[in-house]
């Protein structure tokens, strides 16, 4: 008995000892994630390059997007203020690599939630920020209307995205071939597109809607097919290990769409917070229950992420209605979409 427990202690420790010393290699911020944000004074938010909708910096610099919320929404419920967040854009080959040695505290960068990510990369996905599937897009000159008839295309992809797995997925169970023409920047891939190197380019549908939103001159001379060949759906992801930070991502999210659900908002949530007889409501808001202080947090957390950010609803209008993209299967469950957050109790 004494010995198995032994046994067991040390293969623990060794394990232990294992990721430090791996940690330390990899030169990773301490364990505690929250403890080197607070000491910081700011989150690390790693960011997609150029996408619209999702991540871009404004004409001031400022970052601006869905996935940029979600990080400022974080901010906002350690840190107290959404603006204390450092964006480092990264491209889908960086992305794992970055998160895993530290450099980031979190990624919110068009990610897909997938079991092989989850389990051999060391990271967990908190929770899904929007629900996304991968498409088909040509230039509407090629005459084609289905993803059917691109047997023998040429088709833009980017490298180290779920994107290039189902590409080729989707045409080998078609038995139709294609010949991938693989960029892994974004501009570079748009351009090879619009010059016509590639029949088709093939993405998140969500970035080929804000790529074509984005063309100011020409943007109906591309058309999105109506295939939808994948599931995306997309979330902030974390290191694993440090639960309470993971737990405080994925509260911070479903705050907001808990908060979308119960009619609170940017607008009237301090209100709500003083005058609110609702008992969902006031447990958001830290009026009833320690649910903030169970997570090393003020109880006024969820005041904080929606006063600054909004709720889940303001964050979409803000910045995927623009490009184009109807809230759809990004509702809330009971208006037809699978936005869902569990009891906040
Ligand atoms: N969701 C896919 C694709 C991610 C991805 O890289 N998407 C493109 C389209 S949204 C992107 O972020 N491009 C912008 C950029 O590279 O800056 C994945 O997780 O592998």
């Amino acid at each position: 008995m004494t010995g198995l427990r032994t046994r067991i202690a040390g293969v623990a420790a060794a394990a232990v000892f294992a990721f430090a010393g791996q940690a330390l290699a990899q030169g990773a911020a301490p364990p505690d994630t929250v403890a080197a944000i607070r000491a910081r004074g700011s989150l690390v938010c790693g960011v997609a390059i150029n996408a619209p909708g999702f991540a871009l910096p404004d004409s001031r610099g400022e970052f601006r997007g869905l996935d940029v919320d979600t990080c400022r929404a974080v901010a906002a419920a350690i840190l107290g203020d959404a603006t204390k967040v450092r964006f480092v854009p990264n491209t889908a080959v960086q992305r794992f690599p970055m998160l895993q040695s530290g450099e980031l505290d979190i990624l919110a960068r068009n990610t897909t939630w997938t079991l092989g990510r989850e389990t051999s990369l060391g990271l967990a996905f908190a929770g899904i920020n929007f629900y996304d599937g991968q498409g088909f897009m040509v230039r509407r000159s090629a005459n084609v209307t289905s993803a059917r008839q691109l047997d023998g295309a040429t088709v833009c992809v980017q490298p180290g995205t779920t994107t290039e797995l189902n590409l080729a997925d989707y045409f080998r169970t078609n038995r139709m071939r294609f010949t991938p023409v693989v960029i892994e920047s974004v501009e570079e891939i748009r351009a090879a597109f619009v010059a016509g190197r590639c029949d088709a380019y093939t993405n998140d549908i969500s970035s080929l809607a804000s790529f074509r939103a984005t063309r100011t001159t020409d943007a109906d001379s591309f058309l999105l097919l109506p295939e939808v060949i994948s599931k995306e759906p997309l979330g902030p992801t974390v290191r694993k290990g440090d639960w309470r930070f993971f737990d405080i991502v994925r509260w911070s999210l479903y705050a907001q769409i808990a908060a979308e659900e119960l009619g609170v908002t940017s607008a009237n949530v301090e209100e709500l917070a003083r005058t609110s007889t609702n008992p969902d409501i006031q447990r958001l808001l830290g009026r009833s229950g320690d649910l903030g202080r169970s997570m090393g947090l003020n109880n006024d957390w969820a005041v904080q992420i929606i006063r600054q950010v909004g709720n889940y609803g303001e964050m979409y209008e803000r910045s995927i209605t623009p490009i184009g993209i109807p809230r759809g299967v990004n509702n809330l469950w009971n208006n037809g979409g699978l936005h869902y957050a569990p009891p906040i109790r």
